[in-house]
């Protein structure tokens, strides 16, 4: 029996923030503050950090994920300063990352990683400015993480060497081996080489053919073997934009397969993994079905479909974007309200959390961005102003518990508020970014001309 606690906490939050309907937004100063928190943590990366990867904001120090730079906060950052309108800066970064930025190094990379912040951050930087430099740093980055598919099944190493080809890490996940065919499949189209298209194709196909037989997909699997090795199945870390690759896929690059794919899933993604409360009596798969109670995704076992836990978290928030995209806009809503009320319990939300008993089971919060897409996407769906109160009451909550002298930390624990000593980039690329979009005007990005990759760099479907 579920304990009458969490129920009764969840419905004093729900009613305390219910008056956000309520709220006005100046969407022109909000955009406007957005700006300057943007502007506040790019000068302390730059103050302390130019050059390197990754911002330490409280220490004032530095991190190169692979002992050497390969311009993590840079490449990811370039397209927000383009949109936010700092051109200068922007175009100061360009010309930097093309003189410095070089791929000849003797180092393991993580293919996901690499892929999603540099390959995508060049790709769309160089839509937005057309310049061949970024193409060309693009393909050849491309060409030394191909070897990563070189395996029995065709399901990515997680690892490769830029300068030897080496791989490494053979148990993967479906992030890691379905969440590269936007930025694979644009280079494809830009550089006019098939070869990267059908490689990212083929690991995201190989990926779902060893889906359950109650189609679902686990946590990790063996890239040699193409067995599981954890069969828990959940939106969240390690799976997450797989499910979201599926269907942008479809809509880029109108593939068929990839529609049918994603079409498949998501049927199964609401039989097994949505959790609709005591409200409902049974359980609701069809697009825009209407919920009277609160909905949540769990955990399950890919083979049973038996829940095995009811947790969500940070990560999990990237769904009702997806769910705008798909154009089930009712469920969107209903799982928007459930994650902001995680949002609420602490006023900033947590890495995972409890959603029948109300426990915090990971504190952490490193700057995420997810739960302020989703925001983007339903406010762009809606145009429902409550979007804008949400979006707000957010960003006040970052500035006043994340906010450094220089940048922005992210937090060790939202119960306490203490702060790491870490900036994500994706602070820059995808949160902020998100925030300003939903706040500025709308003409800035059209988003039924683009498809924002998973760290937010928006690719646009023209192939020139
Ligand atoms: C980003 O690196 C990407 O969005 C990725 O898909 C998972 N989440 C982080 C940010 O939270």
């Amino acid at each position: 029996m579920r304990s009458i606690k969490p129920i009764i906490l969840f419905v004093v939050v729900a009613i305390c923030g219910s008056n956000i309907h309520a709220q006005t937004v100046d969407k022109k100063q909000m955009a406007e503050r957005v700006k300057a928190e943007f502007l506040h943590s790019w000068i302390g990366y730059k103050q302390y950090c130019w050059g390197h990867d990754d911002l330490k904001p409280i220490s004032k120090t530095c991190r190169d994920w692979y002992g050497t730079p390969i311009l993590m906060t840079p490449v990811d950052s370039l397209d927000s300063l383009y949109l936010l309108g700092f051109k200068k800066e922007a175009d100061a970064t360009r010309e930097y990352i093309v003189k410095n930025l070089s791929f000849d190094k003797d180092i393991s990379v993580q293919n996901f990683e690499v892929t999603i912040r540099i390959l995508g951050g060049l790709l769309s930087a160089y839509q937005m400015t057309d310049d061949k430099r970024l193409l060309a740093l693009a393909d050849d980055l491309g060409t030394r993480l191909l070897p990563v598919f070189n395996s029995p099944t065709g399901l990515p190493y997680k690892n490769v060497n830029l300068k030897t080809g080496k791989t490494s890490g053979e148990i993967s996940n479906p992030a890691e081996t379905g969440t590269l065919i936007i930025e694979f499949g644009t280079l494809s189209k830009l550089t006019g080489k098939p070869i990267y298209y059908e490689k990212a194709k083929r690991a995201l196909v190989e990926t779902y053919n060893r889906r359950s037989p109650i189609g679902l997909v686990g946590t990790n699997i063996n890239v040699e073997t193409g067995k599981w090795t954890n069969t828990d199945s959940h939106l969240s870390a390690e799976i997450d934009s797989y499910y979201e690759y599926l269907l942008k896929c479809s809509i880029l690059f109108d593939d068929l397969d990839c529609r049918n794919m994603w079409e498949d899933s998501i049927t199964k993604v609401h039989t097994y993994l949505a959790d609709e409360g005591e409200t409902m009596s049974k359980k609701n798969v069809a697009k825009n079905a209407v919920f009277v109670g609160d909905l949540w995704y769990g955990h399950a076992d890919m083979n049973t479909g038996k829940r095995t836990a009811t947790t969500t978290g940070a990560l999990d928030a990237f769904f009702p974007a997806v769910l705008v995209l798909d154009g089930d806009l009712n469920r969107a809503r209903v799982y928007q309200d459930s994650l902001f009320t995680m949002w609420k319990v602490q006023g900033i939300e947590p890495e995972v959390y409890n959603y029948r008993t109300g426990k915090i089971e990971h504190g952490g919060y490193p700057l995420r961005p997810e739960i302020v897409e989703s925001t983007y996407f339903l406010y762009q769906a809606t145009k429902d102003p409550k979007y804008l109160a949400m979006g707000k009451q957010m960003f006040e909550d970052l500035v006043k518990h994340c906010r450094t002298d220089v940048a922005y930390a992210g937090l060790k624990n939202v119960e306490t508020k203490e702060k790491t000593d870490y900036m994500h980039r994706f602070w820059l690329a995808e949160t902020l970014k998100y925030f300003y979009l939903l706040f500025a005007d709308e003409k800035k990005v059209d988003i039924k001309k683009v498809v924002f990759n998973t760290e937010a760099h928006p690719i646009k479907k023209t192939w020139k």
